[in-house]
Parts: C-alpha cells; structure tokens; sequence
C-alpha cells in the first residue's frame, strides 16, 4: 500500500445493502474513504561566501517568483542565518525546484547550495 492510496473500512453489516438481489452477486460491500494529504517538502537556499547576492537575488525571483523585495528580503535572512525556506512544494516540485536551481548555479560557476526536505 502507498501512502496515497486509501484506507478502505468495511460498513457494519447492519448498513450493508441487502444480500442476493436482482442481478447482485452479493459481496458488495459499501466503503468509507479517508484521504491523506501528500506530504510536502521544504526547499532551502543555503549560504556560502562566494556566490554574489545580485545572483541569489535573481534565482529567487525566477524560480520562486518572489518579486524583487521579496528576493532581496530572503536573500539577506540566508546570508546573516545562514540558510532559509524558500518554498513549500509537493515533492516532484521541490525536486524540480532544487535540480533548477543547482543547474542554474553550476552553469554559472557559482557555489551555491539548494535542498530540501520533508516538512
Ligand atoms: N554570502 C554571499 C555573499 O556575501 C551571498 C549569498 C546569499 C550567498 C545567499 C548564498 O544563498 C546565498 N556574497
């Protein structure tokens, strides 16, 4: 069983439909579904000592669509804490989010650092 997939509870056989009706081959059994939420992921934007803030700035805009305020705001709170939330995301959007992010440095020669984990 996955964790998204549902729990199935029998109904009390009081509130079964009745057995061996027309056409019926009498297992029916009626179900009551719980849903689960999907967990969900933090992705986290970590500081290092080279690469420039302008860039921070720039991938927190175009990849989290923060505006540039916003940006600025999260880039300073990693560069004084040393690491922040950037996002909450399903897990394949955080994956995303993270492998955009690491590309995007890497091409550029920069060391920075974006992760993630479960809330
Ligand atoms: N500390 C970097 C500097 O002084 C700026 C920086 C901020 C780097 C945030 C990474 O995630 C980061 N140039």
């Amino acid at each position: 069983m996955t964790e998204f997939s549902k729990s199935v509870t029998p109904m009390a056989q009081s509130a079964r439909p009745p057995k061996g009706g027309e056409g019926d081959t009498g297992v029916v059994v009626d179900t009551k579904t719980t849903t689960k939420r999907p967990p969900l992921y933090k992705v986290l934007l970590l500081n290092d000592d080279y690469t420039p803030m302008e860039f921070v700035v720039h991938v927190l805009e175009r990849f989290f669509g923060m505006n540039h305020a916003q940006a600025f705001e999260i880039m300073l709170t990693v560069h004084k804490k040393g690491v922040a939330v950037v996002g909450v995301f399903s897990h394949e959007i955080a994956e995303t989010k993270v492998g955009q992010v690491m590309d995007f440095a890497r091409r550029h020669q920069h060391p920075l650092q974006c992760t993630m984990e479960k809330e």
